[in-house]
């Protein structure tokens, strides 16, 4: 017996000494890559210039895709064709790459998102990767809420959690294969479980609690780090719901994950609206920012089909108003659907109006 209490008392020792040395370690969960873009975002938003952003900007265009037949050379974009530069942010969304699929569910050959997303960075550029990824227990896609069940089917101890570990482990794998030659593991901005401050995902706000969704970004977090993804920035995003920063910060993961605050709103027929909602959205989340240290941004935005010839100069740059954000990203050019784009392109009726925009001395493109 004393033998044994002798033995598991040294046991104890080593594994405290173990423990206690880990401890006194720091432990690195932002790669130095990552923390230089972080730093780089809250210079150029403290300079009270912004990027312009645009979701799959490089992938494809109103009336052209890089990939499959006909594909256009790397690097095309509508903005640089409309401009002369690319822009600062570059978005690109990584649904079905859980799945174990080739193209995301967009149609975008994840192959292609990885060189796009490699040129970004070696450009100067900004990558920011959101992920509308398919429901783990129902097999329907991101906006299959009617399972109230499904974030705590994927959490410890629910029947999914395994098989969507695995979907994350795929995920994992593709955000370690984002390397240049050099051998530099790129920073990006990932920004997953965004918008649930409404109810249109199955993460969103009346389909789990406030303890499920921190817990789904804990795991997701955990997971992260644990196969040492420290290339990874992170954003919250939610919509344009929350009125107060208790509200905002409701269902808020934490400081020690999240880098940047954000939040996504569209224009709809009435311009009024969108002004106002960009000022009090804008308001609320500078002052989350600077209440938590965090870099501030206008995640996702625009006007589908931008039917207004002066929009870019007369109804974004006042909505930003004098905000400090890193950045704006408008959403994707769908090259499929006529009536699905946000950005511009040569031959839109905002093209000229998007060049004094470009040329404004707050927006930040790269070459
Ligand atoms: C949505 C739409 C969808 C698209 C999804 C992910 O807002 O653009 O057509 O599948 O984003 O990119």
């Amino acid at each position: 017996m004393k033998k044994i209490a002798i033995c598991l008392t040294v046991m104890g020792a080593v594994l405290l000494t173990a423990c206690g040395s880990k401890k006194s370690e720091p432990v690195a969960t932002r790669s130095a890559e990552a923390k230089t873009l972080l730093a780089k975002m809250k210079a150029i938003s403290d300079a009270n210039t912004f990027m312009f952003g645009h979701q799959d900007d490089t992938a494809y265009g109103h009336s052209w895709k890089g990939y499959g037949e006909g594909a256009a050379a790397d690097g095309r974009s509508d903005t640089r064709d409309v401009c002369g530069e690319y822009p600062g942010v570059i978005g690109f969304d990584l649904g079905h790459l859980e799945l174990g699929h080739k193209q995301n569910l967009d149609g975008v050959p994840f192959d292609k998102m990885r060189r796009e997303i490699i040129a970004q960075y070696e450009r100067g550029g900004v990558v920011t990767l959101s992920w509308h990824l398919d429901n783990p227990l129902t097999g329907g896609d991101a906006w299959d809420y009617h399972d109230k069940g499904t974030v705590a089917s994927i959490l410890p101890g629910g029947e999914k959690h395994d098989e969507f570990m695995t979907r994350l482990g795929r995920v994992a794998d593709f955000l370690a294969s984002l390397v240049t030659k050099d051998g530099v593991k790129i920073p990006v901005l990932f920004r997953p479980w965004h918008e649930h401050t409404g109810s249109w995902f199955w993460w969103g706000q009346e389909i789990c609690t406030t303890e499920q969704y921190k817990a789904l970004w804990r795991m997701t977090y955990d997971f992260m780090q644990q196969r040492g993804l420290t290339n990874l920035l992170w954003a919250y995003s939610p919509g344009a719901e929350p009125r107060t920063q208790e509200q905002y910060f409701e269902r808020y993961p934490g400081d020690d994950i999240i880098d940047v605050v954000g939040f996504d709103t569209y224009q709809g027929r009435n311009r009024e609206d969108y002004v106002q909602t960009m000022a009090r959205c804008l308001t609320l989340v500078t002052s989350c920012a600077q209440a938590h240290g965090k870099v501030a941004a206008v995640t996702e935005t625009g006007y589908e089909t931008t039917p207004d010839p002066t929009w870019w100069t007369g109804t974004l740059l006042p909505a930003l108003g004098d905000a400090q954000v890193a950045y704006v990203l408008v959403w994707r050019n769908a090259w499929d659907r006529e009536t699905h784009h946000y950005g511009i392109y040569p031959g839109h009726e905002s093209e000229a109006d998007f060049k004094e925009f470009y040329k404004n001395p707050r927006t930040v493109f790269v070459k």
